[in-house]
């Protein structure tokens, strides 16, 4: 036994063994595309392992031996910039997929306390996502050092914590490879708590290393599958990701690159990100705590929006609405139930044969009047557009006319002409056309168009558009771009009953024009989808030229959404002039400063429900949090207890929208009793708390950062916390706790220890709870389990049926007391405005807005509520403040000893439990808030 016990302990002093083997657990994949096999390993010079693990079958047995084909060749240290250039040496290990440029350069910049490192080809441009991203002066109370490495494992660098020296990278893991194709960089982590990366499913919040998983990023209209998903690429394109160290400190990454890419994570910990094209530029970011990392990725990528007021209320839609009877029997009932609704959506039902800016004049005929109608009430209207536009009507002609950029053929002798042909206005372009809804092909705007010309035809037909009917905010469908029966034979919609048999669009699949369509390593987002899946499926071909002809679909595919989105926000300024809401369905870092997100087409079942938890908390990390999830389920058949329970957990999520597919039975929350119930007190609920949403979407605005927020994010050093994936904070002070499966009555939840907590539901409402784990009361007829932290003060209002009547009722305020020897206090704030005036991007401080601070303390003998007017603004008035509820206050308030600003007033009613230790103040106008700074006084009765 003697040399079997010798290779054991050379495998832990060291992680590379002469033969240059590597321990399992810490290797670069040299196969990530499929057609494995030990010669093909062996013809890649990689290194080839025979041992299978029947019970690991994700270990890569082809890799690349541990260390970089690159070595530094020259290096200088100048100001705030490293620069080093790597040369790749003759006998390393090759690309798999292209060759290596010979020489790279190396750069990384302090961006104040952040780091930017980018690598890219020496002497050659390379693409660059045109998203404009700040490189700010990133204030930190920690620095990042970057440390090059030139030994005999070759080039590697290190981001070091400055402080506690400990490596957020170290590349020492080898595999860095850079071709015009396929570029590969690969990185030990100094933790597995790694958070985000998307759009995928992710079954937990915090990312599981003790296996190898790949995850696809390739912007996809693809369905999420939430039961047995495979790391399938979504809709949209993130590659960010949280990492929390483990002392608690945390910090980002950010890989600013928009071609096809994957990553993999593996149990060293450590990471493999591949993209095929552009060049590496990647952000570090210092936090140290979670909610600072994402403020200062924010910064980078641009703050999110802040949605009018009434985007905050509830939002119903389906798709398959019969016509407008059906949409407004179906108002009515919800408004007979007392359910607070503010926003009734049309999905392409409403159009004209699926056409943009068109609407069906029979069955929807009425659909204008209705919308007066709706707003009549105090609702609104939000409206689906899809990017492509029918080759043959108004909207194409005057796009054509004002000489619109739009995705084309790179060149003439590659249109098709048997489709162009058919359209005289197309018939001279090079448009690339293919086909979605609509009966004819379509044509896809070039929303990345460099001059405003496509910009400005798009905004002028939504205002054109909204000078017929009044819509007022947009949904965004179908712009990853997403193509129907792109290379099919014959495509999936011939002889459907619903649409033409329109020739599909055909990509080069073989020869010298399919370089771009079938590159050497297609990414995870294509190989998932297995054998005949191509960059082209479901989507239009990758050498579509885009950035008017500057650029490729292969560069700029992942884009699309985040572009069209940027143009809408224009259209919306132009055609409506007031604040509103976009929600697009492909997005990009970016798109959060326009837009929101739905998490797309989801099953009506209980998985759904858990991966929507999630998938919200990752898109408030990725600068989008106006999310939600189609509540009760798109796909598939919803039932009672499903939908009941969507209903509850979806009341807070910001984006809140129930919304189902075509074909399936109707599920808004009228349709069951119990359902409508539930959904009344919970949207009660919702509407009740607005003030505090709103004001912490203001906060996201002004500061970056999450609204709906991971548990960990505020107790980092609890590390039951960490894996915490199904209960979700808002902000910093309100801890929600969903039910998420069928048959209970009752959730078992977290409250961190670190923390004291009241309940904000009906059971024990008010009174403090056992932190720790704990077993909660959830039933149909209450609101899921919810709990307010010691020491916040929540802003309120008496809620109505919609937000436009809700905001003129009176404010609350509920205070929950952090109590210490006697003593207590809490703090808050209420941002406000008129909800709906137009704010520019970046311009929420020349806003006109509302700020209070509310601090509340009291000793055994008074309290004192001391309401300070940061910011005050002009021409709005404020309803007054006449209800406050302070949770753990242990005396009794002497209810003929208030003062407001030291001057007694009488109080209407006063109540006081010496059980819950709640004291409820309630007096008609007891504060006005217009007058600006004030301060609430009072006297506890002495025992
Ligand atoms: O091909 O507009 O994700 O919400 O109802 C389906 C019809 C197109 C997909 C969207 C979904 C919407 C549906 N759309």
């Amino acid at each position: 036994m003697a040399w079997l016990r010798l290779i054991c302990v050379l495998a832990i002093v060291s992680t590379v063994s002469a033969d240059g083997t590597v321990p399992v657990g810490q290797r670069v994949d040299c196969f990530p595309d499929p057609g494995f096999s030990q010669d093909a390993c062996k013809a890649r010079g990689c290194i080839y392992d025979s041992d299978y693990e029947q019970n690991k079958p994700s270990d890569p047995l082809c890799y690349f031996p541990a260390n970089n084909g690159y070595t530094v060749t020259d290096q200088s240290v100048k100001a705030n910039t490293t620069t080093a250039t790597l040369t790749f040496s003759s006998g390393a290990t090759a690309n798999p997929f292209g060759t290596n440029f010979q020489q790279l350069q190396f750069q990384s910049t302090q961006l104040g306390n952040a780091l930017k490192v980018s690598i890219k080809p020496v002497g050659t441009s390379r693409y660059v996502p045109p998203v404009p991203i700040a490189e700010p002066f990133i204030q930190s109370p920690e620095s990042l050092n970057v440390e090059i490495v030139n030994n005999t494992g070759g080039f590697s660098f290190r981001v070091v914590r400055q402080i506690n020296n400990i490596r957020l990278w170290d590349t020492s893991i080898g595999g860095l490879h850079f071709a015009d194709q396929y570029i590969q960089i690969a990185t030990y982590l100094p933790t597995d708590k790694i958070y985000g990366f998307g759009e995928n499913i992710h079954q937990n919040i915090k990312h599981d290393f003790t296996k190898y998983t790949t995850w696809g990023m390739f912007a996809r209209d693809q369905p999420p599958n939430s039961v047995n998903g495979e790391g399938e690429n979504l809709y949209g394109v993130h590659p960010f990701y949280l990492g929390l160290e483990e002392d608690g400190k945390a910090h980002g990454v950010f890989i600013l690159n928009s071609n096809p890419q994957d990553v993999t994570t593996g149990p060293a910990p450590h990471l493999v990100y591949r993209t095929i094209g552009g060049q590496l530029d990647i952000y570090y970011l210092p936090g140290p705590t979670p909610e600072n990392v994402i403020r200062q990725y924010h910064e980078l990528i641009g703050k999110p929006f802040l949605p009018a007021y009434w985007a905050l209320g509830f939002q119903l839609c389906r798709y398959g609405y019969s016509g407008v009877d059906e949409v407004k029997d179906t108002v009515a009932r919800l408004k007979a139930a007392g359910i607070p609704q503010d926003v009734q959506f049309a999905d392409i039902d409403y159009m004209e044969r699926y056409k943009d800016f068109t609407y069906d004049h029979d069955k929807w005929g009425q659909w204008p009047n209705f919308t007066d109608y709706l707003h009549s009430q105090g609702q609104r209207v939000i409206l689906i557009f899809d990017p492509a536009i029918q080759a043959d009507y108004d909207t194409f002609k005057r796009g054509i006319e004002q000489n619109v950029s739009w995705i084309e053929w790179p060149r003439d002798d590659l249109v098709m002409r048997d489709i162009q042909d058919q359209y005289p206005l197309a018939k001279n372009t090079k448009i690339m056309l293919g086909v979605v809804w609509p009966d004819k092909h379509v044509g896809f705007p070039d929303f990345l168009d460099p001059t405003n010309i496509t910009t400005n035809w798009w905004a002028d037909e939504f205002k054109r558009y909204h000078d017929l009917q009044k819509f007022d905010g947009i949904w965004l469908d179908m712009n990853e771009p997403s193509n129907f029966g792109t290379n099919q034979d014959p495509p999936w919609y011939y002889g459907s009953s619903d649409h033409p048999n329109d020739l599909p669009l055909k990509c080069p699949t073989s020869g010298a024009d399919s370089a771009l369509d079938i590159p050497p390593y297609k990414t995870k987002g294509v190989y998932i989808y297995g054998d005949g899946n191509v960059f082209a499926s479901n989507t239009l071909c990758a050498f579509g030229t885009s950035i008017r002809g500057q650029s490729t679909l292969y560069n700029t595919k992942n884009l699309y959404g985040y572009s069209e989105s940027v143009s809408t926000w224009k259209a919306l300024e132009v055609a409506r002039g007031k604040r509103a809401a976009i929600v697009s369905r492909s997005t990009f870092p970016g798109s959060g400063t326009v837009a929101g997100h739905w998490l797309g087409d989801n099953t009506a079942r209980w998985e759904d429900l858990r991966t929507s938890i999630i998938g919200a908390q990752e898109f408030n990390l990725f600068g989008i949090p106006y999310v939600g999830s189609d509540i009760c389920g798109f796909l598939g058949t919803t039932n009672e207890e499903l939908c009941l329970r969507w209903q509850q957990m979806g009341a807070f999520h910001s984006f809140m929208r129930n919304h189902n597919t075509a074909g399936e039975p109707a599920q808004d929350p009228a349709q069951w009793p119990s359902v409508a119930n539930a959904t009344r007190i919970a949207n009660l609920f919702r509407y009740r708390h607005l003030p505090y949403l709103f004001s912490l979407h203001f906060n996201a605005t002004r500061y970056g950062g999450t609204v709906i927020r991971p548990v960990f994010f505020e107790f980092p050093l609890d590390a039951t916390t960490h894996t915490l994936s199904h209960q979700f904070l808002w902000g910093p002070a309100v801890l929600v706790a969903p039910v998420t499966e069928p048959g209970v009555k009752t959730v078992s939840a977290y409250l961190p220890t670190e923390a004291n907590w009241y309940s904000l539901f009906d059971t024990y409402y008010g009174s403090q709870l056992d932190s720790g784990h704990g077993v909660f009361p959830a039933p149909w007829t209450s609101i899921i389990p919810t709990f307010l932290r010691a020491g916040y003060i929540l802003p309120r209002q008496a809620p109505a049926l919609t937000t436009t009547a809700a905001r003129q009722n009176q404010f609350e305020l509920v205070i929950g007391s952090a109590v210490d020897a006697g003593t207590g206090s809490a703090h808050g704030e209420l941002y406000w405005d008129d909800g709906e005036t137009w704010i520019p991007i970046g311009a929420i401080e020349q806003h006109n807005y509302y700020r209070f601070a509310f601090d509340f303390s009291f000793t055994t003998a008074s309290a004192t509520l001391k309401i300070t007017a940061l910011n005050t603004a002009t021409g709005i008035t404020l309803p007054p403040l006449n209800n406050i509820e302070v949770f753990g206050y242990p005396y009794i308030p002497d209810m003929n000893q208030f003062y407001v600003n030291g001057q007694q007033v009488k109080i209407d009613s006063l109540t006081y439990s010496p059980f819950t230790k709640v004291a409820n103040i309630t007096s008609n106008g007891l504060i006005d808030l217009n007058k600006g700074t004030v301060t609430l006084s009072w006297k506890n009765k002495s025992n």
